[in-house]
């Protein structure tokens, strides 16, 4: 798959390191907020294994605040800039805001990551103009209100019409379908039977025909089930993970970087050696 001028073999799963450069993130709010710390971890995620970092400005936990786009933009693409400058990596804007898509990919970044799917105003042309690769992930209601009382018939049958219904969305716009991803959005308007319901019936969102990302990890889906502190969720992101890659994910966007990479050949090696 093309990433603007990078290109990735998404037969083989990869992993997509986290990068939160805010101040309140769920897991890693404010630990890499300044331009080195940020790098220094892009850096140690790379060298685990990661093949994509996913740069975001602000939070998408449950209740989070919005921020605006010069903050974002501030946070953002001087890190961007930086990770473009030092590494081989794909990088991903994790962002709905037009404004901030347009600099990012001008900056270096080669993905799009909109947990909004393209829904504010101007993201869909801005991101068609771009040249970038979209993931398209879907969320029932919006982060301030999302987990207050998520309601489906069949979620994994309205996630999937969901996110058929944006892919028809980006080719009427321009954006070719390979350059889409999509992802059902663990967490996001979603109770815990709801998370589990679409873990289990992963494989029958294959049905859309595209490279699927999925973001579980340290989730309250992990810590709800095992009553885990956010950063004693490893185990249960992993097992998670390696159900998820069963059941057709190609990429991991993931804290624990060089543990996922762990998983990711453990499942590889059942294709390998297989008699
Ligand atoms: C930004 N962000 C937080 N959680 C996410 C998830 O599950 N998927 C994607 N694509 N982005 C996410």
């Amino acid at each position: 798959m093309q990433f603007k001028n990078k290109k990735l073999d998404l037969t083989a799963p990869r992993v997509m390191g986290i990068l939160n450069v805010t101040p309140d993130s769920f897991s890693d709010g404010g630990k890499f907020e300044g331009r080195d710390s940020a790098l220094s971890q892009a850096e140690t995620m790379i060298l685990e294994g990661a093949d994509f970092i996913d740069v975001g400005g602000e939070s998408t936990r449950p209740g989070a605040e919005e921020v605006s786009v010069q903050q974002e933009l501030d946070r953002t693409i001087p890190v961007i800039e930086a990770i473009n400058a030092n590494f081989d990596v794909v990088i991903s804007i994790d962002t709905s805001k037009p404004e901030v898509m347009q600099h990012a990919v001008a900056a270096g970044a080669g993905l799009i990551n909109d947990i909004r799917a393209l829904e504010q105003t101007g993201a869909l042309t801005t991101a068609a103009q771009s040249g970038a690769a979209v993931c398209l992930m879907h969320m029932q209601g919006r982060p301030k209100s999302m987990q207050q009382a998520p309601s489906y018939q069949d979620v994994v049958k309205e996630v999937t019409e969901f996110l058929q219904a944006k892919i028809d969305l980006c080719v009427q716009a321009g954006i070719a379908k390979s350059k889409l991803l999509i992802d059902p959005g663990f967490g996001f308007g979603k109770t815990l039977p709801h998370n589990y319901q679409i873990l289990d019936r992963l494989n029958e969102m294959q049905e859309l025909d595209l490279p699927m990302l999925i973001g579980i990890s340290r989730k309250s889906m992990i810590g709800n089930l095992l009553n885990r502190d956010v950063n004693d969720r490893l185990a249960g992101s992993l097992a998670a993970a390696t159900i998820a890659l069963t059941k057709g994910a190609s990429i991991l966007r993931v804290h624990d970087v060089k543990q996922t990479v762990d998983v990711v050949k453990v499942v590889l090696a059942l294709s390998t050696y297989k008699d």
